[in-house]
Parts: C-alpha cells; sequence; structure tokens
C-alpha cells in the first residue's frame, strides 16, 4: 500500500553504520556554518593555472590537519541542482529522479530536516544566507518547512550595479554584509551561506580580479570558470578572517562542499589539457570522475587529514549527525556516516550510474571501468564481477526507491520519530525587505 513507512524504517534500521566513537559528539553544541559552494569541482583544488593557484585559501584549508578532507566524494545532484544539494544536506534523502523536489513537493511535504532536528536536541538556531530572491526554487516556503529561524535573501543586502553579477549578490558582499546578523543569532546556530558568484556563465568583473591570469582555452566559459573559483577562494578567507577576529571561529565547525559540476560533460575536453590530462582520448570515465566536488569538516582542534573513502552528498546529513552526537537511526535518511567504519562506498548518481573504490558503473550496467586504470571491463569474461555489477546495481535502485517512495507519497507526515515534534511551518515568517 502507497502509504506503508515500514519498508523505509526497515531500511533504514538495516542500513545503518554506526558512529565511530573516536568522532561522535566531537562537535556538540558547536555553531555549525554549511559553506554551499556553488558549481564547484574537486578537480579545482590544487589546481594551477599559468603557475598560479586557482583556490589557494580553500587549498590551505584542504591540506590543514585541522580539516578531514575528502578526495573521493561525488555530487548527486538531479535537475534540482543547487536545491537537490540542499535536500540531501538537509533532509538525507535524495532530490527527485526528475523535476525538483524544492520546486514540488517539498513546500507541502512533512519533512524532518536538519534545522528542526538540531533545534529540538540542543536549541540551536538557524539561518540560510544568499543573494539570490527568496522565491527561487520556493525557498522561501521550503526553509520555513525545514525549520528555518531565518532566511536573509537578496533583499537583506544592498545588491544594486555592482553589487551583483549574474544572479545576484557578490560573494564577497555576502559574507561581509552577513557578520551584523550572524553575530547577533543565539548560539549555538547551524547556518548556511549558499554562495552565487561561481555559477554559470562564470561571468566576474574587471574590478573583483585581483591580478588572476586564466587560461585562454577557446571556452571562455572554462576561462571563467577559474577566475569565480578564484574569486570565490578570496571571498573565504576573508570570512574567515571575519570568523577568527569575532571570536565566533574558535567555537564553530565548518562544513564546506561543492554542490555539482560547473563545467558540462560536453565542455569537459577544453578543460582537460589545464588538468594534465589527453583531451583526444577523454571519455564516459574521465566525465564521471569529474563529478568528485569537495567535502570538507574544519574545526579547531580537529583531528583532520584527507580521507579517501568513496561517499556523496548524501552522506553528510548523517556523518553531521553523528559529529553533534546525535544517533542518526531514527530519522529517515538513506546515506551513511562517513566517519563510520560501517559507511557505504557504494556511491550512486542520480541518474543511477555508480561508482564504488574499485570500479565505475555507467550506462545502465553497460559500461564497467576499472577505476585504477580507467580501462573498460569485458563482463562476459569477467562473470563474479558481473554479479556484483547487478547486486550493485539492484542496491542503488533499492535506495532511490526507498528515498522516492518517501518524497512521493509523503510518508513522513506517518512517521514522527520517538522525541520529535512535527515542524509547524506557519510558525516562521521571514520578512523579506524592500529594497
Ligand atoms: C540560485 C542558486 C543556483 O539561487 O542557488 O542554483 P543552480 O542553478 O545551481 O541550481
Ligand atoms: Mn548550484
Amino acid at each position: 500500500i502507497g502509504t506503508d513507512i515500514d519498508p523505509a524504517l526497515k531500511y533504514v534500521q538495516n542500513h545503518y553504520a554506526k558512529p565511530d566513537p573516536e568522532y561522535y559528539g566531537i562537535a556538540k553544541k558547536k555553531n555549525i556554518i554549511i559553506i554551499h559552494l556553488e558549481s564547484f569541482q574537486q578537480a579545482l583544488i590544487n589546481l594551477r593555472v599559468n603557475g598560479q593557484e586557482v583556490t589557494p585559501f580553500l587549498n590551505g584549508l584542504y591540506n590543514s590537519n585541522e580539516t578531514l578532507s575528502f578526495d573521493n566524494f561525488y555530487h548527486q545532484v538531479g535537475q534540482g541542482k543547487t536545491s537537490d544539494a540542499e535536500t540531501m544536506l538537509e533532509t538525507g534523502l535524495f532530490g527527485t529522479a526528475s523535476g525538483t523536489f524544492f520546486n514540488n513537493q517539498a513546500s507541502s511535504n512533512t519533512l524532518e530536516g536538519a534545522p528542526a532536528i538540531l533545534q529540538q536536541t540542543y536549541g540551536y538556531s538557524s539561518a540560510v544566507f544568499h543573494g539570490n530572491v527568496s522565491s527561487f526554487y520556493h525557498r522561501d516556503s521550503v526553509y520555513k518547512n525545514l525549520g528555518y529561524n531565518y532566511f536573509f535573501d537578496k533583499s537583506y543586502f544592498n545588491s544594486n550595479g555592482e553589487n551583483s553579477i549574474g544572479m545576484g549578490l557578490k560573494d564577497k558582499l555576502l559574507f561581509a554584509e552577513s557578520s551584523k546578523y550572524l553575530e547577533q543569532m543565539q548560539q549555538p546556530f547551524y547556518t548556511k551561506f549558499i554562495t552565487l558568484t561561481n555559477h554559470w556563465d562564470f561571468g566576474l568583473d574587471d574590478i573583483d580580479n585581483d591580478g588572476f591570469k586564466t587560461a585562454e582555452t577557446p571556452d571562455k566559459h572554462v576561462n571563467g570558470y577559474f577566475l569565480t573559483a578564484h574569486y570565490l577562494d578570496a571571498s573565504l578567507k576573508e570570512f574567515f578572517e571575519y570568523l577568527k577576529t569575532s571570536g565566533l571561529y574558535d567555537n564553530s565547525m565548518v562544513i564546506l562542499y561543492g554542490d555539482h559540476y560547473g563545467i558540462s560533460n560536453d565542455r569537459n575536453r577544453n578543460l582537460a589539457p589545464i588538468l594534465g590530462y589527453n583531451q583526444d582520448n577523454w571519455n564516459d570515465f574521465d566525465n564521471a570522475q569529474m563529478q568528485r566536488v569537495p567535502f570538507m569538516i574544519h574545526m579547531k582542534g580537529l583531528n583532520g587529514g584527507i580521507r579517501h573513502e568513496y561517499g556523496g552528498e548524501i552522506d553528510v546529513l548523517p556523518t553531521l549527525l553523528h559529529l553533534e552526537g546525535i544517533n542518526s537511526s531514527k530519522y529517515i535518511q538513506v546515506g551513511t556516516d562517513l566517519l563510520s567504519k560501517e559507511h557505504s562506498q557504494l556511491v550512486p548518481f542520480r541518474n543511477g550510474d555508480f561508482v564504488t573504490p574499485k570500479y565505475t558503473v555507467l550506462k545502465n550496467q553497460q559500461d564497467v571501468y576499472a577505476n585504477k586504470t580507467g580501462e573498460l571491463i569485458d563482463l562476459k569474461a569477467n562473470p563474479n564481477l558481473a554479479d556484483k555489477v547487478a547486486k550493485w546495481d539492484k542496491q542503488v535502485k533499492e535506495k532511490f526507491k526507498i528515498s522516492d517512495n518517501v518524497q512521493k507519497m509523503n510518508l513522513l507526515r506517518f512517521y514522527t520519530p520517538l522525541g520529535f515534534t512535527p515542524v509547524d511551518p506557519a510558525k516562521y515568517s521571514y520578512q523579506h525587505q524592500i529594497e
């Protein structure tokens, strides 16, 4: 029957990955600052263009021993792009197979999201900062449904003239102008900064270029991508300086992630030479490799390092809850804690392709590549591997089915986790100032 939450509950129980005691609860009641790096791919990390580091600040963070950095972390968005990344991070469920969960169901479905869980468990306040209008992706109503106390959208900032580019406020201004709101928030807080300048079509005003000499490929969007990523990086440097001088740094955990690719597959050949690859041999396997995005957890005193576990955006919320010392097993979330010894390293893409530590499986199991060599494997000559691939494919389909059914049939209205109070969106109101 369509209203049955039991398969989802059973799925979550059977797939729960219990936390590593070394990390469980280490960020309890710390402020949480999530930084959504728009269109930011892992390939930018440690990359040099014309001898200059594209993202020197992020590289420093990535290589810091107070950062847990992941170098095999993939985006898992579908058509909902940014909003799918938000769906996964806030709710532990995927975006929908087609269409956009935020635009369609997220305003009316029952959600059991991160802001509500953190508020109810430890009294966190919560806010989103973003330089686009509040109606985009229906964020205005979805955030209420997630239990966000505040939404500082474009209307809170002066985005006139040179202050904006592309879809809205420039990142440096977003961070600088948000501080007056951030420092007034009741602590501990859970906040999310959704950056915007590193968004297609990667335009940057000359006044915002600090002298970075970008690539000169035949693709002006690829060239622009390095410039806007470099600008985003500088905005983060300034924000961290602010966090340190304000003292917020000392009791905050900062989580940074790239939401999805910036350069689409049909343009990757133009990117290839900059990354040191031969563009003539570029293929689907290489495209799949490019779906890696950064995931970093930074906190003063953290025992960090670069981790090689495979994972994706769906795994962030269980990871975050365990860092907070909250057992995630009573919530309907289909990912697993990246820091758990029991973490599942089978990483599905929203189109059904998937990656494991050893293989990349594309086109409905038709193309199976060995990650180490990039070679296509003949499954007919490898029946054992063929069986494994078929088994993984079943697991991927099951994971999506559980997630999709919860959203399609609004199943969380039939299941309130012990101790959780359903969110009443009517209790939230955001005053969007008129410019
Ligand atoms: C829009 C911004 C970009 O406000 O978050 O969304 P995207 O186009 O990347 O989905
Ligand atoms: Mn995006």
